[in-house]
């Protein structure tokens, strides 16, 4: 008989905080602010290796199947909880996208505003779609996101409006999350961990959580942390701020990004590289996740895994390694962009012999 009661011993999956509260920074008096974010899909490649000669034991955490379709979830619900804590009345970030759509939909769940502000034009029409209907205020900026997060930044100096971009502290330590899921699910930390480097601030973030869990005893070794940007919008590869970033991953079309320094330790304290990728290697790698693996990520996700193809040519990898790429974000926000990797399906008329004869050779 049903009692209407959940079991409090149950493995009922309540987001990150829940789950990691030991390690997070929170108190019994921290509202929890979640959409049962994290435990999301770690999944073994099957097909890489036969498709295109790929042979090293590679895994993709797929970050995309969070609340709102993107990692951002994970440190959205830290940031929104202690903001509620302090006792904020609304939130505000720039953002490529992610970052908005999650901090509307956790502003939402708080019951308090968020102001976004977006590069015009440069957003994937799905992340616009849920800052708009989860009621944020939508600021279309008429210059690029590096522009809009100094503008946020002077905001925030004035008025007090709590910041919910990756330079509160709180988004990196929810983060962290994912490399403590990442140990969970493989038992043990990887040999590489792959990632997209937009603002950094991921890449930053995972490799303080190997470092907590590590020191935690919870694992006995660290990965060596690759993180790629886009070639268009490459700062850390180049050594300087690039002021006009291009890339066909809109999310990761950042010039100058706030966590800069902590991507840099991530790679020097783990021996790692930061290197980048072309538009071409990103949707080649982008379609190639989708149609040989079942996996939809976005283009900026992608280019984990486009990085992870170039440094396996350079004999990169140590045999017999765990290779995980984080997939940051769910195709489905973009799919403008499937129109630009596809054909158009081919038109048919309604009667079975039409049919027939286009199938013909698929069958
Ligand atoms: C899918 O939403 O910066 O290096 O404003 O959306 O931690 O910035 C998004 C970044 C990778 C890069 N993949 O992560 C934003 C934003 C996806 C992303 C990144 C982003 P960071």
């Amino acid at each position: 008989m049903p009692t209407g009661k959940m079991s409090s011993t149950g493995a009922v999956w309540k987001g990150i905080i829940d789950k990691y509260r030991d390690l997070l920074p929170v108190t019994e008096k921290t509202p929890v602010i979640t959409l049962n974010e994290g435990n999301t899909p770690f999944i073994r490649s099957r097909n890489l290796k036969k498709k295109i000669g790929l042979d090293i034991e590679l895994y993709f955490k797929f970050d995309g199947a969070n609340p709102t379709g993107s990692f951002k979830d994970r440190g959205m619900t830290l940031a929104l909880s202690k903001a509620m804590e302090e006792g904020a009345k609304a939130v505000i970030c720039a953002s490529t996208g992610n970052t908005s759509a999650s901090a509307a939909a956790y502003a939402a769940r708080a019951g308090i505003r968020a102001i976004v502000l977006i590069p015009e034009g440069k957003i994937a029409l799905g992340k616009l779609a849920q800052a708009l209907v989860h009621g944020a205020h939508v600021l279309q900026v008429e210059g690029n996101f590096d522009e809009a997060l100094s503008i946020v930044k002077a905001l925030v100096r004035k008025y007090s409006i709590t910041l919910v971009n990756s330079i509160n502290p709180y988004r990196l330590e929810g983060q962290k999350s994912a490399a403590f899921e990442i140990c969970d699910q493989l038992g043990c930390a990887p040999g590489y961990h792959a990632l997209p480097v937009g603002n950094a601030g991921n890449i930053t973030a995972c490799w303080k959580g190997y470092k907590t869990y590590r020191d935690n005893k919870r694992t006995s070794s660290l990965p060596v942390m690759l993180g790629f940007q886009a070639a268009g919008a490459a700062p850390i590869v180049l050594g300087r701020p690039v002021e006009k970033p291009e890339t066909v991953a809109t999310a990761i079309r950042i010039g100058n990004p706030a966590s800069w320094k902590g991507a840099v330790a991530a790679r020097d304290e783990s021996g790692g590289r930061i290197d980048a990728v072309t538009d071409d290697e990103i949707l080649n790698a982008y379609k190639l996740i989708a149609s040989a693996e079942g996996i939809f990520c976005e283009p900026a996700s992608a280019a984990s895994l486009a990085g992870v193809i170039k440094l396996y040519k350079e004999n990169y990898f140590r045999p017999g390694t765990a290779v995980v790429c984080t997939l940051t974000g769910n195709g489905l926000k973009d799919p403008d962009t499937v129109f630009k990797v596809s054909e158009e399906p081919l038109k048919v008329k309604a009667d079975v012999s039409a049919v027939e004869k286009a199938i013909e050779g698929v069958i």
